[in-house]
């Protein structure tokens, strides 16, 4: 019989990245194997001391469909996949699956992710949607990650629950569209930059629940890491934003800062006049109330017109939208002020320094995600 090899030959990869991972590559590899999916392994090493690539080095003797990529230097997580997503385009894989060596993502999820993952979608394994779970994290690692994960979700708007998965599956059409070259983060910003570039390019993100389990052999190396992704996602939001939106939302905000103010110290000193029988933490409260109304309102039409350039033709709906953003303001910035004046004893102006920051970054995310949705 004669057997041609380009049909035998597998279109999905698999690509683990490792540095020092000598006590779990083996049991990983053996699991998948032995969950029989249709898929060559790729492990991307970078010349870890432990001797990781000895080990892949010594199976793929026996598994013709397990390679191993060794690198230098260690040069962090993003830029090992770069470099092996590469590789498996060089050779012609169609599908790519990236994946840890510490066991944590679940082989049994391998087939599901290589199903839904198409030429118009990327699959994410992920672990905070219904059916998702994690085991082996105690309280303080679960809070860090989900924290993590929502901020991104928040700044980025990345439409996955899960927009930190480490355990996604990509098309090649996607590395085509977008070019590995233009990948910015070296180390764990990778996966979120990956999310966020597909869901940029058009492609959808699908998810499907897994059950992640802590690593229970070897370390992790995301310990001295998190500092720099912050950064990276950071900068990421600032890009996708536009400086100038950002930078114009700023001088609405410190215009009408002023506007507030002003109509405060005003209104202050004409109600302790007005009404003499009041207790002063009351004028205090009613004379913030008016300045945030005079100062919303005059707040909406800059940022209706300037900032976000609303076309919405629907404006009493846009302006509903903006004072229920705004009632939501008033209560922040009425708590906060309280809380800083009443309870801290605290000076007037620190209670508006720390009202107006409050309510600041409430108003910038619930308009620019809710009311101005449209424009963005
Ligand atoms: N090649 C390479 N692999 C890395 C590097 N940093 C982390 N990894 C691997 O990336 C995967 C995820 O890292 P891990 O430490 O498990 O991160 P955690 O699951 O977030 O704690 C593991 O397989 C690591 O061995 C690196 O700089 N280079
Ligand atoms: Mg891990």
């Amino acid at each position: 019989m004669v057997v041609n090899w380009f049909c035998m030959k597998r279109s999905n990869l698999i690509v683990i990245p490792t540095f020092n991972e000598s006590e779990n590559i083996s049991k990983i590899i053996g699991d998948i194997r032995k969950e029989k999916v249709a898929a060559d392994v790729l492990v991307v090493d970078d010349n870890s001391p432990d001797g990781t690539g000895r080990i892949v080095l010594k199976l793929a003797v026996e598994d013709h469909g397990l390679h191993l990529l060794s690198r230098k230097v260690k040069e962090g997580l993003g830029r090992a996949y770069v470099a092996g997503f590469k590789w498996g385009m060089e050779k012609g894989y169609k599908k790519f699956t990236s994946m840890d060596a510490d066991s944590s993502h679940p082989v049994e999820a391998l087939s599901r992710l290589f199903n839904i993952c198409d030429t118009s979608s990327v699959a994410i394994g992920s672990r905070y949607i219904k059916g998702g779970k994690i085991v082996g994290w105690n309280t303080s690692s679960y809070i860090n990650s989900w924290g993590a994960n929502y901020i991104t979700r928040l700044l980025l708007r990345i439409r996955a629950k899960d927009a930190t998965a480490g355990f996604k599956c990509y098309p090649v059409e996607f590395f085509k569209r977008i070019n590995l070259d233009t990948v910015e983060a070296s180390g764990y910003a990778f996966q979120v930059e990956m999310a966020l570039k597909a869901q940029q390019a058009g492609f959808q993100l699908i998810e499907t629940p897994i059950t992640f389990t802590d690593r229970v052999a070897g370390e992790s190396k995301i310990r001295g890491e998190l500092k720099k992704s912050a950064k990276m996602v950071l900068k990421f939001f600032i890009a996708q934003q536009g400086v100038r939106q950002f930078v114009k939302f700023a001088i609405v905000g410190a215009i009408n800062t002023g506007v507030d103010w002003a109509v405060f110290f005003s209104a202050k000193i004409l109600l302790l006049s007005w009404l003499p029988n009041f207790n002063l933490q009351t004028i205090r409260q009613i004379a913030k109330a008016i300045s945030f109304i005079v100062s919303a309102t005059s707040s909406y039409i800059m940022n209706r017109k300037w900032t976000f350039r609303s076309a919405n033709a629907r404006i009493m709906r846009e302006a509903g939208k903006f004072l229920v953003v705004g009632f939501g303001g008033l209560v922040i910035n009425s708590s906060v002020f309280y809380l800083v004046t009443a309870r801290l004893h605290w000076r007037d102006i620190f209670g508006l320094i720390s009202a107006t920051a409050g309510a600041a970054l409430w108003n910038f995310f619930a308009n620019r995600n809710w009311t101005f949705k449209q424009s963005n």
